[in-house]
């Protein structure tokens, strides 16, 4: 038997060019990320700078210690005829290796706490607190997001973009891998100012979320009944992306976060854009539409807002959440599924719209569904009638 085994030896030159290659390009790969990114707020640089406090100090351990193994290893090993010392207990090395360690965890402690304590009441270089320039309030919802501009009173919600929710539904034919962004992309945004200060108040209106977004370096619980407070500042125009970081129900997963840093010319513009867009919004709240109108708005609206529970099709996923095609109440009385829509089933997953979608946009989902599929009721609800069931 031939008892060989085959030995596989680096050359040289391959060692070399190993060692030669990984120096060379590992620049080129630094876009892949090894280390922590350093984000794009104040915040999230004072994050960074402490990893890599950090991670020297880590560094300077690892080499003094394995260079201390490697050498003793070598320089005394027993075939240079180096023999062991007997003694068991050091008092000095204990001291020293109990007391170095407290110094190094001092050193780390300061400036982890100062950034914490600037994380929670935010400081100038000279110590003075800095004032807040505007207020986001972020509310959490099974499965979507709400954010109010109290400063400006707009106020609008996010749900994951409809290309996304579609390539997640089984058998849609649709490949996420196709999709861009996929579960990372919203149908409206938040968009915020650069270089702004500016206060995040989170809380959430069913169970407990989380916003984050990893590149501003903090993530807060969403809680209902609290109100938890942030605050950040955008130094960078961009887009960022974030999600739900708190397991908040089956669709936990399909709640991300879309956040679009803009210039402040470009923010002015766009809250411009936003208020006339309430005023037409407004408008529309007071005017009476076409059936026609209705339909195509409310086809818009009921993929957006409730396919995630009903489905596209209409037939709902038994026993949990009821199909609308050739349901009572969709065929029934106009007011009473108005009353469904605008105050929610207490109890139940049918949440309540009246706060969070406009007269004009629920009117035109109920005209949907009651002539969509196989439904007939062949009539149209008007902005006018929600209005006259959400005051009554
Ligand atoms: C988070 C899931 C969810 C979403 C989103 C949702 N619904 Fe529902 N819906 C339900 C559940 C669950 C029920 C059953 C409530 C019950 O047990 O009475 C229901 C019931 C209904 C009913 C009564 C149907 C029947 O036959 O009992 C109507 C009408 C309805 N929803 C319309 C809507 C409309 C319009 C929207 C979008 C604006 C919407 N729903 C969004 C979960 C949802
Ligand atoms: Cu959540």
């Amino acid at each position: 038997m031939n008892k060989t085994i085959k030995s596989c030896k680096l050359s040289r030159e391959g060692f070399l060019f190993t060692i030669f290659s990984l120096l060379f390009f590992s620049s080129a790969h630094a876009e892949y990320g090894l280390n922590l990114t350093k984000g794009v707020t104040e915040f999230s640089n004072e994050v960074y700078g402490l990893h890599m406090i950090v991670f020297w100090i880590c560094l300077v351990i690892a080499v003094l210690v394995f260079g201390a193994m490697i050498y003793s290893m070598i320089m005394h090993r027993k075939s240079r005829g180096v023999t062991a010392a007997q003694f068991s207990h050091s008092t000095k090395a204990e001291i020293i290796w109990t007391v170095i360690p407290i110094i190094i965890l001092i050193v780390v402690a300061f400036p982890s706490t100062e950034a914490l304590i600037n994380m929670e009441s935010p400081t100038d270089p000279d110590g003075e607190r800095i004032t807040m320039d505007m207020t986001i309030k972020v509310t959490g919802y099974q499965w979507k997001w709400k954010y109010d501009y109290l400063d400006e009173g707009i106020s609008f919600l996010s749900t994951l973009s409809s290309e996304s929710n579609i390539a997640r539904q089984l058998g849609s034919g649709i490949n996420p891998e196709d999709v861009d962004n996929y579960l990372l992309d919203v149908d409206n945004p938040l968009v915020i100012p650069v270089d702004t200060n500016i206060r995040i108040l989170l809380t959430a209106d069913d169970v407990i979320h989380s916003w984050w977004v990893p590149a501003f370096g903090w993530k807060r619980d969403a809680i209902p009944g609290f109100v938890n407070e942030a605050w950040t500042n955008v130094k960078k125009v961009g887009t960022y992306r974030g999600q739900c970081a708190e397991l908040c129900g089956k669709d936990h997963g399909f709640m991300p976060i879309v956040v679009i840093v803009k210039s402040k010319e470009d923010y002015a513009n766009w809250v411009n854009d936003q208020k006339g867009q309430q005023v037409v919004a407004e408008i529309k709240n007071n005017s009476e539409w076409t059936q026609n109108d209705l339909i195509n708005k409310g086809k818009e609206v009921y993929n957006s807002q409730c396919a995630l529970c009903h489905q596209a099709s209409g037939q709902g996923m038994p026993p949990a959440f009821p199909a609308l095609d050739g349901s009572v109440i969709v065929n029934g009385s106009i007011d009473e599924q108005i009353k469904t829509v605008v105050f929610g089933k207490e109890g139940t997953a049918m949440e309540s719209f009246g706060g969070k979608l406009s007269e004009s946009d629920i009117a035109a989902a109920i005209t949907y569904t009651r002539n969509a599929w196989s439904n007939t009721a062949k009539d149209a609800v008007q902005p006018q009638d929600v209005k006259r069931i959400k005051n009554s």
